[in-house]
C-alpha cells in the first residue's frame, strides 16, 4: 500500500507511535508518505520505502497566525495525487483530522477517493478536544473518517462520552518494539550517574502540568530517605522549572539530574530500576510501555488507559493520583529487596510483549485494508 501518516514531529507521545508504524509498515514493503511540518525525532535512518513531504507555512505580513491548516491541507493534496496514496492515516485529531477531511473533498473534485483513519491519542479529545473553541470541529472531523481508533479502551469510552459519535470506534492499543528495548546496561553509563550503587529512579515526559511533576520529585525525596537513589528526568517542557525549583527546596539536587529530551530512550531504560508517571491523565502511557518493555517496573497513578498496561501488584503499582504517601511506600517496597525487584523486572518486560509491535501492526494493516 501507499500510506500517507500525518502527526506530530516532536516527542510526544503521538508523534513517537505514529513514526514507528510508519518505520514498520515501510519494513513490511508498504510504501510510507510522512507528511508534517518537522523531520519527526525517531525518523533517524534511512529506509527506500520512507517518504517525508515538509509542510511549509509562508509568511504574510497579514498573518498575525499563519494558516497551518490550509497548508497542511493542500501539502495532503499535493502528496496524495502526485504519489498516487492508497489512504490517509492521521494521528491526533487536532488539527489533522479536519485537514484530512478538507484534503478529500477537494481531490474527489478531481475524481480521487482516498480513506482517511483516524487515530485519537489522548489530548486532542479529553483535554484540548473538548475545549469549546475546538469541539465542534473535532466532532465533525472524527465523525468525518472513514476509519476511527483510539490506543486504548478507556480513550474509546472518554470519547463517546464526550462527544457525539456515531461511527465504532476501533481500540488498537499503542505498541513497542521489544527487541529494541532489550539493551544491555552500559556499566559506564550507570556508575557515572550512580557512583555508589544508589538505584535510578527515572521520568520520560514533555513535563506538562498533566504529568504532574512536582509529585514525581515528592515521590523521589520519600524513597529516597529509606533507600539511596538517583533521579533522572528525561524530557522538557512547561513545568521543568517548577520541578528544578523543587528539588533545590528540598535540597535534592544532587540525587536528580535533568538530561533533557533524548532519542536513545533505551539505552538510558537499560539502567534503571523504577519508572514514575505521576500523570493526571494518560489515555495510555507509551513512556510506561517503553518502560517495562526493558524490565522496568512502572509506579504510576491508576488514571485513564494506565490499568491496561501496568498490573497493580505484578509489573508495578497503581495508586490515586496525587497520592504520593501510597506511591513513594509502594516504590520502597519493589526496590528494598533484590528479588523482588527483580521478579517485578520480569513481570514487567513479559507483560510488553503482549504490545509487541509484531502484535499490533498487524491490526492497523487488517483495518486499512477493510477501508481500501
Ligand atoms: O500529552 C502527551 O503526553 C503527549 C500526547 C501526544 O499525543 O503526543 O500523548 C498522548 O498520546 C500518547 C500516544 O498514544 C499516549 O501514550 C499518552 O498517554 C497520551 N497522553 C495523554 O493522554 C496525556
Amino acid at each position: 500500500m501507499r500510506i500517507g501518516i500525518v502527526c506530530y514531529p516532536t516527542f510526544g507521545g503521538s508523534g513517537v507511535l505514529a513514526t514507528e508504524l510508519g518505520k514498520a509498515l515501510a519494513d513490511k514493503g508498504h510504501q510510507v508518505h510522512f507528511i508534517t511540518y518537522q523531520q519527526p525525532v525517531r525518523l533517524n535512518e534511512f529506509n527506500a520505502n520512507i517518504f517525508y513531504h515538509e509542510v511549509r507555512v509562508a509568511t504574510y505580513p497579514l498573518f498575525d497566525y499563519p494558516p497551518y491548516e490550509t497548508v497542511l491541507s493542500s501539502t495532503m493534496v499535493d502528496v496524495i495525487m502526485n504519489n498516487h496514496l492508497d489512504l490517509l492515516h492521521v494521528h491526533y485529531a487536532i488539527p489533522h483530522a479536519s485537514a484530512a477531511y478538507m484534503a478529500k473533498k477537494i481531490i474527489e473534485t478531481q475524481g480521487r477517493r482516498i480513506p482517511v483513519i483516524t487515530t485519537l491519542h489522548g489530548t486532542d479529545i479529553t483535554l484540548v478536544g473538548r475545549d469549546k473553541t475546538f469541539a465542534p470541529v473535532v466532532s465533525f472531523s472524527i465523525n468525518e473518517s472513514d476509519g476511527i481508533t483510539a490506543v486504548s479502551q478507556n480513550l474509546r469510552d472518554e470519547t463517546y462520552k464526550i462527544f457525539d459519535i456515531r461511527k465504532e470506534i476501533h481500540v488498537i492499543h499503542n505498541f513497542v518494539d521489544v527487541n529494541r528495548f532489550q539493551k544491555k546496561p552500559i556499566d559506564a553509563f550507570r556508575k557515572v550517574i550512580a557512583p555508589n550503587g544508589e538505584k535510578i529512579l527515572l521520568h520520560a515526559s514533555n513535563f506538562r502540568a498533566v504529568k504532574r511533576v512536582e509529585d514525581v520529585v515528592r515521590v523521589f525525596a520519600e524513597v529516597n530517605k529509606y533507600i539511596p537513589g538517583k533521579l533522572l528526568f528525561v524530557g522538557d517542557g512547561p513545568d521543568r522549572p517548577a520541578a528544578e525549583n523543587l528539588c533545590r527546596d528540598l535540597g535534592l539536587c544532587d540525587h536528580m539530574r535533568f538530561v533533557g529530551k533524548q532519542e536513545q530512550m533505551e539505552e538510558i531504560l537499560a539502567v534503571a530500576d523504577l519508572f514514575l508517571l505521576t500523570s493526571e491523565y494518560e489515555s495510555f502511557g507509551l513512556a510506561a510501555l517503553e518502560a517495562m518493555a526493558a524490565g522496568v517496573p512502572v509506579i504510576s497513578t491508576n488514571v485513564g488507559g494506565l490499568p491496561e498496561i501496568n498490573i497493580n501488584g505484578k509489573t508495578g503499582f497503581l495508586s490515586k493520583l496525587g497520592d504520593v504517601a501510597d506511591m513513594s511506600r509502594h516504590a520502597i517496597e519493589i526496590l528494598r529487596d533484590p528479588n523482588v525487584l527483580n521478579k517485578f523486572k520480569a513481570n514487567a518486560a513479559e507483560q510488553a510483549k503482549k504490545f509487541d509491535i509484531h502484535n499490533i501492526v498487524p491490526q492497523y494493516e487488517a483495518m486499512y485494508n477493510q477501508f481500501l
